[in-house]
């Protein structure tokens, strides 16, 4: 291997010398824990240390860095205390995650590193959202990502590539080509000669990096960095490297020919760089006899320290509690002047408000700039607050997803607009994954509102009227409005940008044009978790959301003599189960309506509740009236079949005279 060693001077040949033995010898000793079954798995980034100790080294300490499985050395380099990495490996609560996640699947804003999900391709997304913060901040800095190449051929590295693209953001997409993602080794991963060649497609920088030297490494990365955040652009390095231990442990090497591994044993990046630096007398034999037993040293000290402290206790509050930030609530009350307004009119409102109170608060979608997006949300936005603020995005849910998900790790606040909900599906792995788990996996908030213009009622076909917030109350960590009126949507939009948690919020298309009501025309804010009680009665108690909730108003207008408790939840997670229980308390009887297929919906989940909580008030089975179990259909007369509105108004009768 050919060192130029006048790139880099010898005090800090002889840092990145020491800086890549540290990962190394820990390793070593993991191997031995692990065959002792003293630690669960481990992902061996021996042979590769080069790539991430250079990196790293190249970057600022206030610069972020999104890791990989392999980048052991990335963690070292920042100096995160050995003993909280060996409790994090342990599950233990010195560790990043309160042992609610394994390996380096944590981040750190104290060290500025990102770790992972297992999905692997959304860092590159969120990558391009930390970078996105940076450069509006104009601060000149640079983010480090890196991939292996199994994962460039996930849809996530086109889209954060694409994306960093077009707004020139400051990232260093690394790839780390180690021959084989697990045992698919590079050409059945993919055909071009050199995945540097991709950033051709992406109009990007790209070079390729002998990555088992350290010199280049570091020199050429410390190069590029410099003039990115001279000249803010995105560069693609593919580093050539190879995987010199299985996967992971387990799984071993035996599919990976011996001549290979050989071969590539001749080139590792410590052995080699040892002997020259032993060479050019900047290193001797003792001086790296110290080096080791001082990391031996400290080894030996940090596990001794993460062995000796005790498995995590459970404490069930604090495990629900954790699942959200903390927000405190502000309610913001407004003054009398209304304005009669359709709901579209008081979701434009609400979110322009909210532009002009969070100066750090983002807006993205496909066409939402000049063209003020397809339903005119955003018209006027850019005159207003510019297109820094006011971004049109490619078509690439996940990735833009994912930037939001990065610009709230890096400060900035952000809305999203799906074009239409149905599409939500394309950046669903980030949304669930990502941004829900992200609090209770390592205390890290996704300060992300994702606007979603859902539901039937205008012939759209399966693919524009879906009402698709059950795929998201099942999960954990994310919070869903729905508001059925104009003052709820804006009042409850507002609130859902200033909790700084991640909040789908859906906005009816059908209700858009056709609703109106007076609007307070100041800001204000409407609290989660509370519904509104439409109308009293005594007979029944009707609940439902969203456009539910007018087709109900429908019938009881149609049927006067029903006296029926009326309750929009306007919030499905949190829920206000209380205002249920206690109407059904009354009442006796509970039919819920929901414009969603039946099975796994909304109302499946308040019958079960009520029916745990209320069975001894209840007078009558309680009724689930939803949408049929098929894909929602387009010609006018299948989709009135699809909707439950007709069949509602003959159920709620059924259920009075039980
Ligand atoms: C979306 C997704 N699919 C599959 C996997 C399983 N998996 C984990 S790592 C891996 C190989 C990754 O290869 P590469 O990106 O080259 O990284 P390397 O492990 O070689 O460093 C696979 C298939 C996963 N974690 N996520």
């Amino acid at each position: 291997m050919l060192y130029k060693g006048d790139s880099v001077d010898k005090a800090m040949q002889l840092k990145l010398y020491q800086r890549m033995l540290k990962p190394r010898l820990i390793e070593e000793k993991m191997l031995i824990l692990l065959r002792q079954g003293k630690i669960s798995k481990w992902f061996s980034g021996i042979g590769q240390e080069a790539i991430a100790v250079g990196v790293t080294s190249a970057l600022r300490p206030d610069e972020y860095i999104l890791p990989m499985h392999r980048n052991l050395g990335v963690f070292t380099t920042r100096n995160i205390p050995l003993h909280r990495l060996f409790s994090q490996w342990q599950g233990k609560g010195n560790g990043f995650t309160k042992g609610r996640d394994r390996s380096f699947h944590f981040g750190t804003q104290e060290y500025k590193i990102v770790g992972m999900i297992s999905h692997l391709g959304p860092q590159l997304g969120v990558a391009d959202g930390i970078a996105l913060a940076d450069l509006l901040k104009q601060n000149n800095k640079v983010t480090a990502v890196f991939t292996g190449e199994g994962g460039t051929s996930e849809g996530d590295f086109h889209e954060a590539l694409n994306l960093a693209a077009v707004w020139d953001l400051p990232v260093l997409f690394c790839i780390e080509n180690n021959g084989y993602g697990l045992s698919t080794p590079t050409n059945e991963q993919y055909r071009c000669e050199n995945l540097a060649d991709k950033g051709i497609g992406y109009g990007m920088e790209s070079h390729i990096v002998e990555g088992n030297n350290i010199l280049e490494v570091y020199s050429q990365v410390d190069f590029i960095c410099n003039s990115m955040r001279k000249n803010p652009r995105p560069v693609l390095l593919e580093f050539r490297t190879f995987r010199m231990r299985g996967h992971e442990e387990a799984s071993g090497t035996k599919y990976v020919p011996q001549q290979l591994l050989d071969a590539w044993e001749e080139k590792d990046p410590i052995v080699n760089f040892e002997n020259f630096l032993l060479e050019e007398k900047i290193l001797s034999a003792h001086l790296i006899e110290t080096f080791k037993n001082e990391i031996y040293a400290e080894i030996d000290y940090d596990l001794k320290k993460a062995f000796a402290e005790n498995e995590i206790e459970v404490d069930e509050t604090k495990e629900l509690k954790d699942v959200y930030k903390e927000f405190d609530y502000q309610q913001i009350n407004h003054n009398s002047t209304t304005k009669n307004i359709r709901l579209i009119d008081a979701v434009s409102q609400g979110l322009k408000q909210s532009m002009e109170r969070h100066e750090n608060l983002v807006v993205m979608g496909q066409d939402i700039a000049d063209y003020g997006g397809v339903f005119k949300i955003t018209e006027g936005f850019v005159e207003a607050f510019g297109k820094d603020r006011v971004r049109n995005t490619p078509i690439c849910e996940s990735a833009v997803v994912s930037a939001a998900m990065g610009l709230s790790i890096n400060g900035v606040k952000s809305v999203v607009e799906m074009q239409f909900a149905d599409f939500v599906s394309t950046g669903f792995n980030p949304v669930v994954n990502y941004l829900a788990k992200v609090h209770y996996r390592w205390g890290e908030h996704a300060d992300v509102v994702i606007r979603m213009p859902c539901g039937a009622g205008m012939g759209a076909g399966p693919f524009h009227s879906q009402t698709n917030e059950a795929w998201f109350t099942k999960t954990p960590g994310l919070k869903v409005v729905y508001p059925a009126f104009p003052y709820d949507a804006k009042g409850l939009l507002a609130t859902s940008i200033n909790d700084p948690n991640p909040v789908l919020f859906f906005e009816h298309k059908g209700l858009y044009r056709n609703i109106y009501q007076d609007v307070p025309e100041d800001y204000y804010t409407l609290p989660f978790g509370k519904a509104s009680l439409l109308r009293e009665g005594t007979d029944i108690t009707v609940v439902s959301y969203g456009l539910g909730v007018h087709w109900a108003l429908e019938s009881l207008n149609d049927n006067p003599d029903i006296k029926a408790d009326l309750i929009d939840l306007r919030t499905l997670q949190p829920m206000d189960m209380d205002a249920i229980y206690t109407s059904v308390k009354k009442t006796g009887k509970l039919i819920i309506l929901q414009e969603d297929s039946l099975f796994g919906g909304v109302a499946s989940d308040i019958c079960a509740l009520v029916v745990e909580n209320c069975f001894e008030f209840l007078d009558a089975p309680v009724k689930r009236v939803a949408s049929l179990e098929t894909p929602i259909p387009f010609s006018k007369n299948l989709e009135n079949n699809y909707l439950p509105k007709e069949r509602f108004g003959q159920e709620l009768l059924n259920l009075l005279s039980y």
